[in-house]
């Protein structure tokens, strides 16, 4: 069952990393996030991913490795991240966000992310 899971792209252009800004809900609005969105019942995460990055982002990604590990989010949801790459479009902020930023590395911890997603994305930047 993929019952209360969100799944966050770790989605790279050569070595930099893209974050999503939220424009929604009030609470969570201006943090930042890797992009992605809940699993629907009966859904594999990976083709989550795929679908919340078309809708979100406007572009086709292919998930690659899973992230290891998994992050608490309000409700009793879990945050999963794969990383992904581009394989066409250009992201633009479509859903549920008004800005997208391309991180380079010394860049990363620049913007104010989502709490769940500070140690996700710790551990994707610890993938080779
Ligand atoms: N969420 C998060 N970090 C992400 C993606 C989502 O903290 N990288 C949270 C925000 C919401 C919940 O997951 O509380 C559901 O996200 P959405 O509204 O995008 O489906």
């Amino acid at each position: 069952m993929n019952d209360r899971i969100v799944v966050g792209a770790a989605l790279y252009d050569g070595n930099r990393l893209l974050a999503a800004r939220r424009s929604a809900p009030p609470e969570l609005a201006g943090g930042w996030e890797l992009p992605g969105g809940k699993v629907e019942p009966g859904e594999r995460c990976e083709d989550a991913l795929v679908r919340e990055l078309r809708e979100e982002l406007g572009v086709e990604a292919v998930p690659l490795e899973r992230v290891p590990g998994q992050w608490p989010l309000p409700k009793g949801y879990e945050l999963r991240v794969w990383k992904a790459r581009l394989v066409s479009g250009e992201p633009k902020p479509l859903e549920d966000h008004d800005a997208l930023r391309w991180l380079t590395p010394d860049e990363v911890w620049s913007v104010d992310w989502l709490a769940a997603d500070v140690p996700a994305v710790k551990a994707a930047l610890a993938l080779p």
